[in-house]
């Protein structure tokens, strides 16, 4: 992928097997972003679940906190190689979120401040797989890294845990998000390294 923001660290070789076909271990946490860090307050910041039919359901930056917090720690494997085992976060489970929406649509498009987008079958949002996190390592979530909150889907390629994130908009029929529309595959299985188109 184009456009890496300094910061992307050094990665070697490993017979783990915690570790994805072609992937490598990254030193330390690299930052890829496609364009600027957006400055987003959090008196500012509200999450918004849209449904099928255009219907909203919106948390304030309170709302989202007083939900139940977890504390998953996750294996992260970006397409551009590089994995890192054993990251600690704490956040909230997408399905808090869609508990609230009709069900009945098959994807989601995952939607950021500052435009980027990336589209999940909602299959992979659900069940306790994905979470929007505000922290990392047990500090406040950095915004190079998606503060104050981002989407954290770690069974996916990392390019589908959107930083800065700002809503999920459900879809009855797929449509492809940033990366995906520019060559980059629609789930992004990283066991099956479905990396680009035909992947
Ligand atoms: N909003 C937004 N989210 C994004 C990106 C981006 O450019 N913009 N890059 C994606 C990619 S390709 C990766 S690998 C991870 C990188 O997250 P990190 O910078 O915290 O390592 O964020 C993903 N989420
Ligand atoms: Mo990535």
């Amino acid at each position: 992928m184009s456009g890496f923001s300094p910061g992307f660290k050094r990665f070697h070789r490993s017979d783990d097997p915690r570790l994805p076909p072609g992937q490598f271990v990254a030193d330390g946490f690299p930052v890829l972003s496609a364009g600027p860090t957006p400055r987003i307050e959090r008196d500012t910041w509200t999450f918004t679940v849209t449904d099928a039919s255009g219907g909203e359901r919106r948390w304030t930056w309170a709302e989202y906190q007083a939900l139940a917090q977890e504390s998953p720690t996750v294996d992260i494997h970006c397409v551009t190689r590089w994995s890192k085992f054993g990251t600690s976060w704490r956040g909230v489970p997408v399905d808090a979120f869609l508990a609230h929406v009709p069900n009945g649509a098959g994807y989601a498009m995952v939607e950021s401040y500052g435009g980027y987008t990336t589209n999940v079958p909602l299959d992979d949002l659900a069940n306790g797989r994905a979470w929007i996190v505000h922290e990392y390592d047990g500090a406040p979530l950095a915004p190079e890294h998606g503060g104050p909150a981002r989407m954290l889907i770690p069974h996916l390629y990392f390019w589908k845990s959107a930083k800065w994130v700002r809503g999920i908009r459900l879809m009855e029929r797929d449509e492809q998000g940033f990366w995906e529309s520019l060559g980059y595959h629609d789930r992004g299985d990283p066991w099956r390294e479905q990396r680009t188109w035909g992947d």
